[in-house]
């Protein structure tokens, strides 16, 4: 209910209260029936003063000095507060908040100058503050702008109550640290059935909702516009095209007719945005938006403009099978640095420009120049925050978790058919027939958001989960105890992060994937250097965490003897691998990888 209404309802209830008493009183004679008016007249005034001292006197200014504390706390300033030194009942308290304060202001002035000391040492791992720092002294105040389809929080109904979640992305996950510590605008689809009731009148919301610390735009795409752009080219085209996963891409006319629309749509609003900026940065994430990069570089060559391609880039051969292939090259060649994930992507893209595209390829700068404008193409492995996660650690066991086995196995995933569910859940089925002795002593938790879910294939291959699950548990499930439990839902990081403690093998099986996130995560929950890493040799993260189990996931013998190896691997051994894996993810982190796109795209103008 709103503030106001309660209010209104408290008075409503109070003035309700004093009639009964005085009604009541005069029934039992206790007062008399001329001295009624009166006293209710007196009572209600009575009332109605110690409300209104209650109300402007003590909660008006409570208010002010939470509110300002707040400020004070998110990184603002707490001025707000010496308005209200001339209110004799808050002095005292305001002085004591104000001195408070300065102490938090000063130790802030001087984490910030440790931190740019820091900066000058390349050996101290990459953290917010120290992104941040460096961030101030090569932007010097220049605004950064990151357009993505997908937004970084996401209001839904739930009853009466409005609530959000952070999606299950992986691009969410690396870009929303980068622009918390930077500040700036991301313009993003608003997809929640909420979203239009939590933003202003400009569509825009300060974002993170607890503790804003940049702001966030949506934009509103039409049932027609989500259909053709999102779900039809973006990942029933462009997805299945670049990730070789042996799933056909579908490219319909129309659907291409609305990826341009939408391009349009948000080069509109991001151009709005940018009016009065001299030299914006832009930030452009993934497929979803290969035409934009070129659509702002011709209103505006002095935005320097960044591409990062989340998702791996297939070989020319496989990438000329796209009808609009020239289109989609010459849009994403407006950027002026578009950064990969690998190497190997990025030479695989430097060779489909060199056979799609009238341009000049250097492959030893790995610079293509068309219509003299050079873009540079640049590997940056992305990757997570480091998040302190210690306070989260022992706090939960397997039995809180609803697991009854000493071991348990797990696999975080969104539902969709590149990330190998359905040849992790065939290994898991045969590590079970080559190991009998493991029947309740070991689980497979499979967690899996739900993802596309309106497209054909991404609905077959829930299917063929939620059935493959339902088979094994039929054939190896004993006396209560079964051997997989699938949590298809949308899990918090923190509930996430509960499994990672707790698993003796991670599985991350993917058929192709431009890094993962998952398997970083995992390593970096592990304080207590145990768990083993189980990784596809097909995913970006394999090429950093070396000491990982890499399997082949279209190998069953393989995937299944290395989950035998990894719930026998020693204590010590696990710690080696942690040790070194654990090394790697924190120097470089997500920190890191953003200070190093922002310094390149620099050094570009
Ligand atoms: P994704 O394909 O989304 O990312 P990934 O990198 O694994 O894949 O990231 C997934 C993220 O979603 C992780 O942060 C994970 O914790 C979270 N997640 C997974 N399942 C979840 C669930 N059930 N509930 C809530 N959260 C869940 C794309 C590319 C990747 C690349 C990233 C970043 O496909 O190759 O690593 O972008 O560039």
């Amino acid at each position: 209910m709103k503030r106001s209404y309660r209010f209104l309802l408290n008075i409503a209830i109070i003035v309700g209260a004093i009639v009964v008493i005085v009604l009541y009183l005069t029934q039992k004679n206790i007062i008399k029936n001329a001295n009624v008016g009166l006293l209710l007249a007196e009572m209600l005034l009575t009332v109605f003063f110690i409300l209104f001292i209650i109300r402007w006197l003590i909660m008006e200014p409570i208010k002010i000095i939470a509110d300002s504390i707040k400020k004070a706390r998110s990184g603002g300033d707490a001025f707000s507060i010496p308005d209200l030194r001339a209110n004799i009942l808050f002095r005292p308290l305001i002085n004591e908040i104000l001195n408070i304060t300065d102490s938090l202001f000063e130790a802030r002035r001087s984490a910030s100058e440790e931190a740019r000391l820091r900066l000058l040492k390349s050996e101290s791992p990459w953290t917010a503050s120290r992104l941040q720092e460096f961030v101030k002294s090569i932007l010097k105040g220049r605004t950064i702008f990151v357009v993505s389809n997908r937004e970084p929080y996401i209001h839904i109904k739930q009853g009466n109550q409005i609530t959000y979640y952070e999606p299950a992305s992986g691009m969410v996950t690396a870009i929303e640290p980068m622009i918390a510590a930077t500040g700036g605008l991301w313009i993003a689809h608003g997809s929640g059935d909420a979203d239009r009731l939590t933003v202003d009148k400009k569509d825009k919301l300060p974002v993170p909702p607890v503790e804003p610390k940049y702001t966030l735009k949506r934009i509103w795409l039409t049932p027609e516009e989500e259909k053709g752009f999102y779900y039809g080219f973006a990942n029933e085209g462009i997805w299945p095209l670049c990730h070789m996963a042996h799933t056909r891409p579908i490219f319909r006319k129309e659907d291409w007719k609305e990826y341009q629309v939408v391009n349009g749509k948000f080069a509109r609003s991001l151009l709005t945005e940018m009016k009065d900026v001299y030299r914006p940065i832009v930030l452009v994430q993934d497929f979803h938006f290969s035409l934009l990069p070129r659509m702002i570089k011709k209103s505006r060559p002095d935005a320097l403009i960044g591409l990062f391609w989340h998702i791996p880039w297939p070989n020319a051969e496989a990438f000329s099978i796209c009808p609009w292939r020239e289109d989609i090259l010459d849009g994403i060649l407006g950027a002026d640095l578009i950064g990969f994930h690998t190497q190997l992507h990025c030479n695989n893209f430097i060779d489909t420009v060199g056979h799609e595209l009238e341009s000049l390829v250097n492959k030893e700068q790995f610079t293509i120049t068309r219509s003299s404008h050079q873009s540079k193409i640049k590997s940056f492995p992305i990757s997570i925050p480091l998040n302190n996660n210690n306070k989260e650690m022992k706090t939960i066991t397997l039995h809180d978790l609803g697991i009854t086995t000493p071991y348990m196995g797990l696999g975080v995933d969104r539902l969709d058919y590149t990330k190998g569910i359905m040849e992790r859940l065939n290994a898991v089925e045969l590590f079970f027939k080559k190991n009998p002795s493991y029947k309740e002593k070991f689980t497979f938790v499979q967690i899996a958001a739900p993802s596309r879910s309106i497209i054909p294939e991404y609905q077959k291959i829930a299917k063929d989960v939620e059935e493959k699950v339902a088979e094994i548990n039929r054939k190896v499930a004993v006396n209560g105890w079964k051997p997989v439990i699938l949590l298809e839902r949308h899990h918090s990081h923190k509930e996430i992060n509960d499994y990672y403690q707790l698993a003796n093998v991670c599985l991350v099986t993917s058929l192709h994937d431009g890094m993962n996130l998952v398997a970083k995560e995992f390593v970096w929950a592990r304080k207590d250097k145990q768990g083993v890493l189980i990784l596809s040799q097909f995913t970006g993260a394999s090429r950093e965490l070396k000491d990982a189990l890499i399997i082949n996931p279209y190998n069953t013998e393989e995937l299944s003897d290395a989950i035998e190896k990894g719930l026998t691997m020693g204590r010590a051994e696990q710690k080696k691998r942690m040790d070194k894996m654990r090394e790697k993810v924190m120097s470089n982190n997500v920190y890191r990888w953003s200070a190093e796109f922002l310094k390149e795209l620099i050094s570009l103008e």
